[in-house]
């Protein structure tokens, strides 16, 4: 299904009068800071953020599923929703398959397929943290029921080996250009394991993984801290993360999940550090209450959020080019919405929080800093959180044939009852 971008701009035509009056003044209060509008119109339509293809189907919790209807059943359907996103948010150049539970065999053709809807593949993300029940990531037969490449048998590590491989040859047909390991590895309880030999098995396993990528190819590891190993992770924490990284080679890089840290951890000074090390890998951005709630994007710490698209801005305006290469994906999981509209939300506050980061006038804010004015400091931050920069998110959307209010725009068109009409009511097949 692809939209009609003629609807699109009705819907958007009539807000137009308002939008300009509230662009103008915001385009103005900004000048007075010494930032240009402009600019950050700019930099809001070039961020582009990865789509899972885990995302578009209802998610669960280990209690339940309450799924919806017209859900993909197939890539192919998963990459039509995503060309959906991308026409109403103008947000969303690339689509994130997670091998066994997108499996693409025909891969020309799916490759082909999302080009038609101007969409590429991001990050390839392999699975050792289950068994396929089709043993797509069990080429050996083995189970990851005690761990993938940190096992205590040999033969499990080398399972786990060859399946990033096998998910590395995958990505290599689909144009994609890195690796996601998450690990699961770790131990339940005090006794199970030996932190060191499982430390070092992991080391030793990525090791082989990235002498299998091609040159230009990087790898990302995504530390955890819990779940579902609940007494250790290997990778659990942005340090070990960063051990991993540093031990695996110069293209291994480190992945933020922002539901992957424990409680009140300053997520913006691990992006801060993790970038002075010249190994951010990018993001999987969420919002969490209580632990990997994978909730909303900006539903319940936007304040956090803007925090971290700070740092990321300020690396991002600097001299270092490698900060144009971050990888951008959402990883979230809807059990109680529907997952479009969830998707078009997370985009919406990614937006809004990057746009608020670029809002900040930094030289401003370095000279309050450099004089100790600590209240002065806090000002400049507060100001720029507070100020409403959605006219320049619709203003970047309305210039890429995108609807203002692409959440409002999706139910004006009836994209699920058109979805529900195609596909029926059955639900899509996802691992989660
Ligand atoms: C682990 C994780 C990881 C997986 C995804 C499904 O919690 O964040 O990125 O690939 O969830
Ligand atoms: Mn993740
Ligand atoms: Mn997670």
């Amino acid at each position: 299904m692809k939209l009609n971008l003629d609807q699109l701009k009705d819907i958007n035509s009539k807000s137009l009068d308002l939008h300009q009056v509230e662009l103008d003044i915001l385009s103005q209060k900004l000048d007075k800071k010494g930032i240009n509008a402009e600019d950050i119109i700019k930099d809001i339509t070039e961020l582009q953020v990865a789509t899972p293809s885990w995302a578009l189907g209802t998610g669960a919790t280990r209690f339940g599923r309450f799924p919806g209807g017209g859900e993909p059943a197939t890539l192919e359907e998963k990459i039509g929703d995503v060309g959906i996103l991308k026409q109403l948010c103008g947000q969303t150049s690339s689509i994130s398959l997670h091998i066994p539970w997108d499996v693409p065999d025909n891969a020309e053709d799916v490759k082909d397929l999302a080009a038609s809807y101007g969409l590429r593949f991001d990050s390839m993300n392999s699975n050792t943290f289950m068994d396929d029940p089709r043993g797509l990531n069990t080429p050996k037969g083995l189970s990851y029921k005690y761990g993938s490449m940190c096992n205590s048998e040999e033969a499990i590590r080398e399972q786990s080996i060859q399946h990033n491989i096998d998910v590395i040859e995958y990505g290599k047909r689909l144009g994609s250009d890195s690796l996601t390991v998450w690990l699961a590895d770790g131990s339940n309880y005090p006794g199970q394991a030996n932190f060191r030999r499982q430390f070092e098995n992991v080391q030793n396993s990525l090791r082989e993984i990235y002498k299998a990528m091609p040159e230009d190819w990087y790898m990302f590891t995504e530390h955890k801290p819990y779940e579902p190993n609940f007494y250790s992770t290997v990778n659990n924490d942005w340090g070990s993360n960063l051990l991993l990284a540093k031990g695996t080679g110069e293209r291994c890089l480190c992945l933020v999940d922002l539901g992957h840290h424990l409680p009140n951890t300053n997520i913006e000074q691990v992006v801060s550090r993790v970038i002075m090390e010249k190994r951010l890998a990018g993001f999987h951005f969420n919002d969490s209450k209580y632990s990997d709630d994978d909730l909303t994007v900006g539903s319940l710490k936007p304040y956090q959020l803007f925090l971290i698209f700070n740092e990321l801005v300020e690396y991002m305006k600097g001299d270092d080019k490698q900060a144009n290469e971050l990888a951008w994906m959402i990883d979230a999981s809807h059990n109680t919405k529907d997952p479009m509209e969830d998707l078009l939300q997370s985009f919406d506050a990614i937006a809004l929080a990057y746009g608020q980061a670029l809002s900040i006038p930094r030289a401003t804010l370095t000279e309050a800093q450099m004089n100790n004015d600590v209240a002065g400091g806090q000002e400049i931050i507060q100001d720029a959180y507070r100020t409403d920069v959605r006219p320049l998110v619709r203003e970047a959307r309305m210039r890429q044939g995108a609807a203002f209010s692409p959440l409002q725009a999706y139910r004006e068109l009836g994209v699920r009852k058109e979805l529900i009409n195609q596909r029926g009511t059955r639900v899509a097949v996802t691992g989660l």
